[in-house]
């Protein structure tokens, strides 16, 4: 219930209160994550349907704690077809999914976030009661298998990498065209090596929870 709104917040990185918590989750190379968000429990109301802007998917690696230099973005989705990411996530009941890469053994931070535009014809800075409203969790995951070829490269950082000129950070959704719109942060990271998609992947789902 407490969207992120200070870009320079180390919030930014993995919400408020970012510490290792005790339970990693196991993955596979290649496999399809799909996270869950939930406004106070799975399946209820998501997010109110106010709330317009993209979805997007970031990893890095957990010993990072996510400080530094370090995050890749997975995943984008602005607006297509007619509709939001969050308008397509409500609609999903919560649900978005990405397809990890293939990945070297170790362990990753997965960071879906929600970029919700509503107020964010305004800068927080100039207004603090509005300004975008940035919603993120950090996910622990592990890969056991040793069949992964793909280490993560150089990346961006939390703070930092969003700035409150960026286009797609200070955007008037009511008077502006949807498809002008231009995500904020670096464009989708291409592994430096695919995947060649040999093992049957399963599906994992993930619970975040937020307003
Ligand atoms: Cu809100």
């Amino acid at each position: 219930n407490n969207p992120v709104k200070d870009l320079t917040s180390s919030a930014l990185a993995c919400n408020v209160d970012n510490n290792p918590v005790p339970t990693t989750i196991n993955v596979s190379p290649g496999d399809e994550i799909t996270f869950i968000w939930g406004h106070d429990q799975i399946d209820d109301d998501i997010i109110a349907s106010s709330h317009k802007g993209p979805v997007v998917v970031y990893i890095a690696s957990t010993s990072s704690q996510g400080s530094g230099n370090v995050w890749l973005k997975l995943a984008e989705d602005g607006y297509a077809d007619g509709s939001w990411a969050i308008d397509k996530l409500i609609a999903n009941r919560g649900r978005h999914s990405v397809t990890l890469p293939n990945l070297v053994a170790g362990e990753y931070l997965l960071r879906p976030e929600i970029l919700a535009l509503h107020e964010a014809d305004a800068v927080y800075t100039q207004n603090p009661n509005r300004g975008i409203q940035l919603y993120m969790e950090c996910i622990q995951i592990k890969i056991v298998s040793t069949t992964g070829t793909v280490g993560l490269s150089q990346g961006v950082s939390f703070p930092g990498t969003y700035k409150y000129s960026d286009p797609g950070i200070h955007f008037d959704i009511y008077n502006s065209d949807p498809n002008s719109y231009i995500i904020p942060g670096p464009a989708v990271w291409t592994p430096g090596t695919s995947s060649s998609a040999s093992t049957a992947a399963t599906q994992n789902f993930f619970f975040v929870f937020f307003c």
